[in-house]
């Protein structure tokens, strides 16, 4: 029997025939024509033929807000793909189902339906929600990380002190700045020993263990001998750029046996993909599912009341892709992030629940205090919200000047 992918559109057009623009991306992007096939070649070719599931057509709304989707004509159409037109990797499905088509006219991708027949084609992250937690020895909480700052241009003993002060205010992650490449200054692996041996001296303080993603940088050829020679300098973490890259190299990456520690992906160029309405991929396909089937174990997105935000229904989207039951593969972290502090840490908490990382860069570095204090106020929130107590209340308390701090310098998001 023929299995399917099946993809979701939202095809925008003014005038047109939506049932007839569905049967044309169909037959157009699998066996090219068929009215014109002889009879006896149609039943050879009946198996790639892709069929059209759905049309569901939403006509515009009268005193709608201009430009607003409810103001515009629009069809959501849903197409299967049969599995036998392409090879079981995310590149020949993306080609497949949104190659051609995504220069084609008003059309954005909403979703992809794997089949369990080429979801068993991928091994999904090694690590996952629990795999990650089982290394920090933190089952209770949401994970705390730490963004590294200031690094373009800095020696190590500047990025070994900045990893040090991070480490000490009590966070369970530290990743580099997704901006930081290599360089003759600081090179994966001596960044890596500087830091990890500056995690050691910390958790002697903190009592706690801490993963440290180094980000993954050079040419793609390269990248696979860079990560083992940062494992053997001691890497227990990587960040990668994915979209950069592309998903199968994410993939390459997470299934290699030598690649044995949690991947980030972090969502750098996104942006150029999901937030127009009309065009190109929606971000719960883009930075949830495909992140999850690729191999990303914590996954980066921007939050719904950072300093880079995304609408709150498309994050819970893709929190909700990255560990909602999906067959064999593990669930990843969602990590909401940008311009995130202390004041925030309740509402991050309300929507994206125990099971998320609470990620920040400026909110730990900006803290009057110093970097220590940022984690610590952090942590402090943390508590608080898991306790249910006001934030501001529960920094009135003695021993909680690292939170009271944080809340006189950003506030509390009410
Ligand atoms: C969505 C990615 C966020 C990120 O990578 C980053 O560096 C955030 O920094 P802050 O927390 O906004 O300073």
């Amino acid at each position: 029997m023929n299995s399917y992918c099946t993809a979701t559109y939202r095809a925008f057009d003014d005038k047109a025939d939506f049932d007839k623009k569905a049967t044309g991306i169909a037959v157009g992007l699998t066996v090219g024509s068929w009215t014109e096939l002889p009879e006896a070649k149609k039943k050879d070719m009946e198996k790639h033929l892709g069929k059209v599931v759905s049309v569901e057509v939403h006509e515009p709304e009268a005193g709608a807000a201009p430009g607003s989707l409810a103001s515009l004509r629009y069809a959501d159409i849903r197409i299967a793909y049969p599995d036998v037109n392409f090879s079981r990797d995310i590149p020949a499905l993306l080609v497949t189902a949104f190659g051609k088509l995504s220069m084609d006219g008003r059309i954005k991708l909403l979703d992809l339906d794997f089949s369990d027949e080429f979801r068993a084609g991928f091994r999904g992250s090694k690590f996952g929600i629990d795999g990650v937690r089982e290394l920090l020895g933190v089952h209770d909480r949401p994970l705390l990380m730490s963004i590294f700052k200031s690094v373009v241009g800095y020696d190590l003993p500047e990025l070994r002190e900045q990893f040090y002060h991070q480490a000490l205010g009590g966070v369970d992650l530290i990743k580099d700045d997704e901006i930081l490449f290599e360089n003759p200054l600081t090179p994966i692996e001596k960044r890596v020993e500087a830091c990890i041996a500056a995690a050691k001296e910390a958790e002697k303080q903190t009592g706690q263990k801490l993963l440290y993603a180094a980000n993954l940088t050079g040419r793609t050829s390269q990248l696979r001998e860079r990560a083992k020679r940062a494992i053997d300098a001691g890497a227990n973490a990587l960040l990668f750029n994915v979209l950069a890259y592309g998903f199968d190299v994410l993939q390459e990456l997470a299934e290699d046996p030598d690649i044995n520690i949690p991947i980030a992906a972090h969502p750098a160029f996104a942006g150029a993909m999901y937030p127009a309405l009309e065009y190109g991929v929606a971000s719960p396909l883009l930075l949830g599912k495909l992140m999850r089937l690729a191999g990303a174990d914590l996954v980066l997105f921007p939050s719904p009341y950072g300093s880079v935000v995304m609408p709150k229904e498309e994050t819970l989207a893709i929190a909700d892709a990255l560990r909602a039951d999906a067959g064999a593969l593990k669930t990843s972290f969602p990590v909401p992030s940008a311009g995130i502090h202390p004041g925030l840490v309740p509402w991050l908490l309300r929507d994206f629940g125990l099971q998320s990382v609470v990620n920040a860069g400026g909110g730990i570095h900006g803290h009057p205090l110093g970097t220590a204090a940022g984690g610590q106020a952090f942590r402090q929130a943390i508590d608080a919200a898991l306790a249910c107590v006001d934030l501001e209340a529960y920094a009135a308390e003695p021993g909680r000047e690292a939170l009271k701090t944080a809340i006189e310098r950003w506030g509390v998001k009410r």
